[in-house]
């Protein structure tokens, strides 16, 4: 055996290694086996010293070096311990509803209905997940502004029974995508999913959420979103003074405008106060929508509007706060809608009296408007999920089924009326998509996203019609070869745009970024450009209801033409909308900036400074632009939501995977892929 003491005379020939062995003879000793302490201490202490001086240096330094060792490796397991500590604990307070803890953004987490399986009318709702237990402050989700301490008045609001769901299930929803394409590059497979939809909706929804994101850090907002909520605090004052619980306001002579007396101003700005944090402002409306809102009155009202209006405000404000009287008057108005379906063909007539029960066509004639009665169905198919009541929805999707199988569409084109007897198309040969068509496409493909990306004719349509757009309405202007979309009458092409049909690029991109051709995101960065110069080109910085777009060069003119009776501005969102798109889903920091111009010049020109935004008549005149006397309610329910939403870096508020907005911009929650 080699032994410590042989160890310690031998030079080795490599002095960075030494080998130390103590030997069993030694181990035991003379005296054979003694386990005792004294004897062990001894021993240990004798074989110390006979150790040389550097092999005790170097068993010194050994022990030295592992102490070291392990007290690095003791500190940094300690981390995550401790960050597992401290989110415990912050949880825990969440829980017990401290202030004032985590700001975050309200999370969307779709809850979708259960529905049988069985083929039907319906799409396809997948099973809910298990609740989670609730954890978070209900409220409008706190921004980093200094809002109003209002969080425990608000939560007594609140069905506290609601409790929030599992997340979407993205994953998944990934995989799907997978299978259809992607702007990045890839090919539809349009019968990939042909599973029917289900027809029975089994039983009432709960709300998406109004949860705060545990992990999330806060995402503070910008200078230009606190912009956003000065300018929207500045309208709201002119509301509340002037119009309170009226439809419009009319700033200029501080006073208002009833078209439906349902307080439509108010209700649908109820989400966009959620969404910016006015919590003070929000409970104020709520108190409104409780004891003054009342449906059971002898007024017609249009259904288009008051469905995208006021159903979809009752909805997403339903959606983000929890509060169960918005869905309870959500389904007062959704019930009283239900007549306008009571046609021959079930192509809903425009009009209906909400106090009678009573519907009819406009007086004129018995033609309803195509965007119309295809711009209702998110809506009622969302009613239909949260209240287990499946007549809403059905209602809607025979609309869609119909237009679906009609005769007159040129390349998936339609055209801008339909009969409500017949439910036959009229006044064939024209074909836009401004006004009176524009929101059927982009309902093509919101419900698609909103049934789970299931119902193949939504999406074959949609498809359709943009390659109908493509072939017959795309163009290019002169001098700066800016795309448009014009319209088409009997053939003849005209190189008008409404303002309205810069809802396009906004929609194109949603598309792209739910799977569908890449050229259709590069359609809508060439759209997008064009909308943003009929702002650009003009003298106010803003744009006209209509253009007319040069398509030949000649000297001095612009490629934005306007004439005299185009030339107002009722404060629309339809540009600010497609920016927001565009932001998210590319970053480019251009569209937020070309969205800053359009905000300031809107405070430029149309700011009353008594209170309120006012629409205008004359675009072309700085000095001059004519106030309209009239802000319309959708600058409240849309402009300023869109904005500030552009203006945000935080993805998850408003989470586009979440929540679809319907066309007033109201966010309602995506059913979860099955
Ligand atoms: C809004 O009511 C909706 O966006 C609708 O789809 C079109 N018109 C206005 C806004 O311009």
């Amino acid at each position: 055996m080699y032994s410590a003491a042989a160890a310690a005379t031998a030079s080795p020939p490599r002095r960075d290694f030494i080998s130390v062995t103590l030997s069993p003879e030694e181990a035991v000793g003379a005296g054979g086996y003694n386990n005792s302490k004294a004897w062990r201490r001894r021993s240990c202490w004798r074989k110390w010293k006979q150790l040389s001086r550097l092999q005790r240096s170097v068993i010194l330094f050994l022990f030295a070096f592992l102490a070291v060792c392990g007290v690095i490796s003791y500190t940094s397991m300690g981390e995550p311990w401790k960050s597992l500590t401290n989110k415990s604990l912050d949880d825990e307070r969440m829980e017990a509803g401290i202030p004032g803890l985590k700001l975050a953004n309200p999370a969307v987490l779709p809850a979708p209905q259960k529905a049988d399986a069985k083929q039907g009318d319906y799409s396809e709702i997948s099973p809910q997940k298990p609740p989670k237990p609730p954890h978070a402050r209900r409220g409008p989700p706190n921004l980093q502004i200094k809002p109003p301490r209002r969080d425990v008045k608000l939560k007594t609001h609140h069905d506290s029974s609601r409790v929030a769901e599992e997340p979407v299930q993205v994953d998944k929803e990934e995989k799907t995508e997978k299978s259809v394409i992607s702007w990045r590059g890839a090919v539809i497979e349009p019968d990939q999913s042909t599973e029917p939809p289900s027809s029975k909706i089994k039983e009432p929804e709960k709300p998406s959420s109004v949860e705060v994101e545990d992990q999330k850090e806060p995402v503070p907002i910008t200078e230009r979103q606190m912009a956003v909520i000065e300018a929207f605090r500045h309208a709201w004052k002119g509301y509340k003074d002037f119009a309170w619980g009226h439809d419009e306001l009319k700033p200029l002579s501080k006073s208002y405008n009833e078209w439906f007396g349902l307080g439509l101003t108010l209700i649908d700005a109820l989400d966009t106060m959620w969404i910016l944090g006015l919590k003070e402002e929000f409970e104020e409306a709520r108190k409104w929508v409780e004891t003054d809102l009342v449906f059971d009155k002898n007024v017609d009202v249009n259904l288009f509007e008051s469905t995208i209006r006021i159903l979809g405000g009752l909805l997403s404000t339903y959606h983000l706060s929890g509060d169960s009287l918005f869905l309870e008057k959500a389904k007062d108005i959704g019930n009283r809608l239900m007549p306008a379906f009571k046609t021959p063909s079930k192509i809903p007539y425009s009009d209906v009296n909400i106090g009678r029960g009573t519907a009819h066509p406009p007086r004129w004639t018995s033609d309803s408007t195509v965007a119309e009665v295809t711009s209702i169905q998110l809506e009622f198919r969302e009613l239909s999920r949260l209240t287990a009541d499946e007549k809403f929805q059905k209602a809607a999707d025979e609309v869609m089924k119909h237009v679906h199988t009609l005769s007159g569409k040129n390349d998936g084109l339609v055209p801008m009326f339909i009969n409500t007897n017949s439910g036959q198309f009229t006044h064939l040969g024209v074909y836009t998509l401004g006004a009176r068509a524009d929101s059927y496409y982009e309902y093509l493909l919101k419900q698609w996203i909103q049934g789970g990306k299931k119902e193949n004719e939504l999406l074959e349509d949609y498809m359709r019609a943009i390659e109908g757009v493509k072939k017959h309405l795309l163009k290019r202007s002169q001098p700066k070869k800016l795309t448009f979309v014009g319209e088409l009458a009997h053939g003849h092409f005209s190189a008008k745009m409404d303002h309205l049909v810069c809802f396009l690029p906004g929609t194109l991109a949603l598309g792209a970024h739910n799977g569908l051709t890449a050229d259709h995101m590069k359609l809508a960065e060439a759209l997008i450009e064009t909308c943003y110069q009929m702002y650009a080109q003009v003298e106010t910085g803003l744009s006209p209801e209509i253009v007319h777009f040069n398509l030949h060069a000649q000297k001095g003119h612009k490629d934005v033409e306007i004439k005299p009776a185009d030339r107002h501005n009722l404060l629309r969102p339809e540009t600010v909308e497609s920016l927001f798109y565009m932001y998210r889903f590319t970053g480019d920091k251009k569209y937020q900036d070309w969205g800053w111009e359009i905000f300031q010049n809107f405070n430029k020109y149309t700011r009353v400074p008594t209170g309120g935004y006012t629409s205008i008549n004359n675009v072309q005149n700085p000095s001059n632009p004519e106030p309209r006397d009239k802000m319309e309610s959708f600058f409240l329910g849309e402009t300023l939501k869109y904005m500030f939403l552009l203006f945000s870096d935080d993805i998850d508020l408003i989470n586009l995977d979440k929540y679809v907005f319907n066309t007033e911009a109201h966010p309602l929650p995506i059913w979860a892929p099955a």
